[in-house]
């Protein structure tokens, strides 16, 4: 009797934080969603690949002649981004976590001229990487601020037919160049059978980088379900709106080039994605592995621009 309203308060207890849940994690695809108990550390590593295949003008999507038509030389066909993040988190108490990521980005890019010719480009080096603490205001919320440091290349070149070796459009540097500040306000609960999880971000670039532009403002608004699934298991659905600015300035080295990309006014948009998310957790080990799978469902841009077709992320956490 005394062992059974131990265990019932314990299971109830667990339901409250999802300490031992598959699902105490958010989706591996979220940063910044859990904080940690006093004197853990956690070291995490996620692999993203995301690819785009089409470009758009508004909601509309375009043919690669129609971008031709609308004025460019040369348009983007497809882009394919691969990220390595490279995480640790600390916890000095309960109620504090620190962060900090460092990031490695591999980017390539297939473009076709209005005669025909294909050629590609592709750069690869260390991203922008960041620091930053989560402050638990209470059960429920916790408050975020990351600091953007702009440790990424942004003078990547390539060789492009006709000009030759000569600086790459903005979207294959490999960072923003900037300082910036990343706050996050994000909600969970837990229930005995599901939990539930909001994330509220922005990412503000402080100032113009070294080549005289600096990227668009960016906000995102994530929320998620996720169901444990035994012991061990959880699965996820999650939605996001995501909003980013054009650039403001331009890039002083960047050759006035006949490609959408090239251009600071059509970086611009607003998009909606939904991720199917697995966790695995092992509270013996401490290790948890997650994987989530997005698809773009609807999107508006300044262009013509490339827009997002699918990602995949994939990464192991270590808490110890
Ligand atoms: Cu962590």
């Amino acid at each position: 009797m005394k062992l059974t309203t131990l265990s019932l308060l314990l299971a109830s207890s667990i339901a409250a934080t999802g300490q031992q849940r598959a699902d105490h994690y958010g989706p591996i695809g979220v940063m910044g969603d859990h904080l940690h108990s006093e004197g853990k550390l956690m070291v995490s590593y996620r692999y993203m690949f995301m690819q785009m295949n089409e470009n758009f003008s508004g909601s509309d999507s375009l043919s690669d002649s129609q971008v031709h038509d609308a004025g460019f030389g040369v348009t983007p066909t497809d882009m394919d981004m691969e990220m390595h993040m490279f995480g640790l988190m600390y916890a000095p108490s309960d109620r504090l976590t620190f962060m900090a990521m460092i990031n490695l980005v591999e980017l390539s890019m297939n473009h076709v001229r209005r005669d025909g010719l294909n050629f590609k480009t592709t750069s690869r080096g260390l991203g922008d990487s960041s620091i930053g603490a989560l402050l638990r205001l209470d059960d429920n919320f916790h408050a975020g601020l990351g600091l953007i440091l702009p440790t990424a290349d942004i003078e990547e070149e390539d060789f492009i037919p006709g000009p030759g070796e000569t600086r790459l459009p903005y979207p294959m540097q490999l960072g923003s160049g900037s300082w910036g500040l990343a706050p996050t306000l994000t909600y969970r609960s837990f229930t005995d059978h599901w939990s539930f999880g909001a994330q509220l971000g922005g990412k503000f670039y402080l100032d113009s980088n070294s080549q005289g532009y600096k990227l668009g403002d960016r906000y995102e608004l994530t929320g998620w379900i996720a169901k444990p699934l035994g012991d061990n298991f959880s699965l996820s659905l999650r939605a996001t709106l995501t909003d980013w600015d054009n650039i403001e300035g331009r890039d002083e080295d960047l050759l006035p080039l006949p490609v959408p990309t090239a251009r600071p006014d059509l970086r611009g948009g607003t998009r909606l994605d939904l991720a199917f998310g697995l966790n695995y957790s092992d509270p013996n080990t401490g290790i948890n592995a997650g994987l989530e799978f997005g698809q773009t469902l609807w999107q508006d841009l300044d262009g013509p621009q490339l827009g997002n077709d699918w990602s995949l992320t994939a990464g192991v956490r270590f808490a110890f």
